[in-house]
């Protein structure tokens, strides 16, 4: 073992000889330290018991099922394909292994390793959490904090500025699996215009390829496609297309022949590309961890670019393999073997298995080979990183083709580390109130994780929604910067409009509000990624009463808010529990109601037409009126909100949302500050943003006394 320290006191353990995996950044000092860590190390398997006492809480672990408090579960890290996410499921899409121990001092944990790790956290045992890793080589970054929020800074520093989309990333989006052409594209936009309700994209799924190729644009059903992306564009909608992972086996077809010429693919075990079978059938797979790759396929968004896109999805990047050739044959075989046979339950339900459990096998993962450096890896020795270096790649070649503009980029499959490139969404949900609750109890994992650009398919993916669950989960969605309506081919259609008249109101309310919100959302987000603090913080981040420490559908929302979302059906409200007073607010598209909340725990009238959610006190709200998109957003006349009984302060963060000049320093602040003094609030404004001209201000006090005032600038 060889121990280093980085700078911000995080101590480092570096087992055996780990492959670099390109996560942790920051620099590292030789220093002989004590891990004070029971490790038991056997052929192929370390396995690591650590203590927990009754009161501690387990937070971490990203995107997983489960609760805020991870205690009680095994959960496994080994980035799947796995559309069911049922409550017995240990694994989803990403490898995010960070987690914190919080009790009366908090230590955080992360392993860098990037293939299997299972966690028992206090499940067979109550009192032990343990970590079992398929490897003896590995490294433990160990870090110390008083609280879990100090941890948390400590852990996003280390790993880097998490990824920032363009503004317009921040409106909302439509999406579904099966809009088949230019024609249900438009008319999917007009019956958002027709009806009011505001949207700053559409995401363009698999439909729009030619026979699931990469980087190719159906002639047939997307003609002149720079001309359709061009004009959509003037007015504000941005067309998000996917690019999957696999790449066809087409003799002719140039993706395909460059990247057997630049000897791009995956290898098998004899050294030849490696075949699996995704979409369009056979395909190879990039060799995403070979610098020279990322390039070459990032070079080939070039053919969106050009058209005029300036955002996409990476998707199927586990990556997910339907069948390999070998195992679909073997089930032929067996199938063709089996006919004509009296076949009892065990042959019957071998004959089923054989090609029920085709997909996602752990054979596969073995089969196929990177090049790492020098080495040669199987896949699964690095499967986690897969899609963290898809994602890099497509960063990579974006910023070269759009130079210094921004692009939205989310991926399904991640790792840490991947939170520098690219967003990303919860992947294939379902249409079930237990995903809305679960949605809401992974964003502050997320956040723990780096990931802030993420939101889970509003409505859900699989399966009907029905109206009211849109609506509920568009009450919570309107946080997530990541806001996308999205739904798989065969299901019910989950746009606002596709339901009955008062679900297409409240929706078009909802989303309306998320508009009038969106500069504060904006800045909150900026503010999180550049100081590395959370967006979505457990209650017990900054609360310490016990009650804190349990309530998991509730969170903090940046240092102003707290969201307290329904999640399940025929409520008219739920029980809130409140830490401290609180003011509570009803907004709607054009109506804003303040209200001081008092009692700890009292029932919340929480109806499907608007949205609610507490400011908490000395806080102050910055709202805009609505607009159809990002593009027509109009920040001259702001509502300015504020709880105070003392003093508050805001700085309302801005850009030109575009660009990355405020990396230079160009950015808009306004600093708001309001102070009772005697017998008057004070306040006080300073402002370089040209285009903020005049606040409205409705500020409550305890008492529930509102005071209105106006400013020009
Ligand atoms: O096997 O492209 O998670 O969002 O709509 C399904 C079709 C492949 C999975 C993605 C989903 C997308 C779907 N894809």
């Amino acid at each position: 073992m060889k121990s280093y320290l980085m700078e911000n006191g995080v101590k480092v353990f570096r087992y055996g000889e780990p492959i670099e995996t390109g996560i942790i950044q920051g620099k590292m000092t030789a220093t002989e330290l004590n891990a004070d860590l029971e490790i038991e190390f056997k052929k192929n398997n370390s396995s690591i018991n650590l203590l927990l006492s009754p009161e501690d809480i387990v937070y971490g672990l990203g995107a997983n099922l489960g609760g805020i408090n991870k205690r009680g579960r095994t959960y496994e890290s080994y980035c799947t394909d796995d559309p069911s996410h049922t409550e017995d499921k240990t694994k989803l899409y990403g490898a995010h292994n960070f987690f914190i121990i919080s009790g009366d001092v908090s230590r955080g944990y992360f392993i860098d390793y990037p293939s299997m790790i299972k966690y028992d956290v206090g499940f067979k045992k109550t009192d032990i959490l343990n970590i079992e890793i398929t490897d003896e080589n590995f490294t433990i970054y160990i870090i110390d904090g008083k609280s879990p929020s100090e941890v948390t800074s400590k852990f996003l520093t280390i790993i880097g500025r998490a990824y920032i989309p363009p503004k317009w990333g921040f409106g909302y989006f439509q999406s579904r699996w099966g809009y088949k052409d230019k024609g249900e594209i438009l008319d999917i936009y007009n019956s958002f215009k027709e009806n009011d309700i505001p949207i700053d994209g559409i995401y363009l799924d698999l439909d729009y390829m030619e026979n699931f190729k990469d980087f190719s644009i159906s002639d047939e059903r997307f003609s002149d496609f720079k001309e359709f992306v061009t004009d959509l564009k003037k007015e504000g909608l941005y067309l998000v297309p996917i690019i999957d992972a696999g790449v066809k086996v087409e003799p002719g077809y140039d993706v395909y022949e460059e990247g057997i010429k630049g000897d791009h693919f995956c290898k098998d075990i004899n050294g030849d590309p490696y075949v699996a079978a995704v979409w369009p059938g056979k395909v190879h797979f990039p060799d995403f961890l070979k610098d020279e790759t990322q390039h070459w396929f990032g070079s080939k968004y070039k053919l969106l670019t050009d058209a005029g896109i300036e955002g996409v999805w990476n998707d199927m990047n586990e990556p997910a393999i339907f069948y390999d050739t070998k195992a679909l044959d073997e089930a032929i075989e067996y199938a063709i073997e089996s006919k004509g046979k009296n076949l009892d339950i065990h042959s019957f339900f071998s004959l089923k298995d054989k090609f029920t459990n085709l997909a996602n096998k752990d054979a596969y993962y073995k089969s196929f080979y990177h090049l790492l450096g020098d080495k040669t890896l199987s896949n699964d020795e690095v499967h986690n990183l897969y899609g963290f270096y898809m994602t890099k790649s497509a960063n990579l070649g974006l910023t070269k083709l759009l130079e210094n503009k921004r692009f939205l980029l989310i991926s399904r499959a991640s790792s840490i580390g991947m939170h520098r490139f690219g967003g990303m969404w919860t992947g294939d949900n379902s249409s079930w109130w237990s995903h809305l609750e679960l949605n809401i109890k992974m964003m502050p994992s997320l956040n723990m994780c780096g990931f802030f650009y993420t939101g889970a398919d509003t409505g859900g993916f699989g399966g009907n929604c029905s109206g009211e669950l849109l609506t509920r989960w568009l009450q919570f969605s309107v946080f997530t910067p990541l806001l996308r309506n999205h739904s798989a081919i065969g299901c019910r259609n989950q746009e606002p409009f596709s339901f009955d008249e008062q679900v297409t109101k409240n929706s078009k309310n909802i989303i309306k509000v998320r508009y009038r919100l969106l500069p504060y959302i904006y800045s909150e987000y900026m503010k999180a990624v550049s100081q590395y603090e959370l967006m979505f913080k457990p209650l017990a981040f900054e609360y310490g009463e016990s009650l804190a420490k349990e309530t998991e559908d509730q969170l903090l929302f940046g240092n102003e808010l707290m969201l307290t979302p329904v999640h399940s059906a025929n409520q008219k409200g739920r029980y809130v529990f409140l830490p401290e007073k609180m003011a509570e607010i009803t907004l709607g598209s054009e109506s804003l109601e303040v209200e001081i909340k008092s009692d700890k725990i009292h029932y919340m009238d929480y109806g499907l037409e608007n949205i609610k959610f507490y400011l908490r006190k000395n806080s102050i709200l910055p709202l805009v009126r609505p607009s159809q998109n990002v593009k027509n957003m109009d920040t001259s006349m702001m509502d300015v909100v504020a709880y105070v009984d003392e003093k508050a302060h805001y700085t309302l963060l801005d850009d030109d949302g575009i660009t990355y000049d405020f990396e230079k320093g160009e950015k808009f602040v306004t600093n708001i500050s309001i102070e009772w003094k005697k017998d008057d609030y004070e306040i006080n404004v300073s402002n370089n943003n040209s285009s903020v001209k005049e606040l409205n201000f409705k500020v409550i006090d305890s008492r529930g006394n509102m005071t209105v005032k106006k400013i020009n600038l």
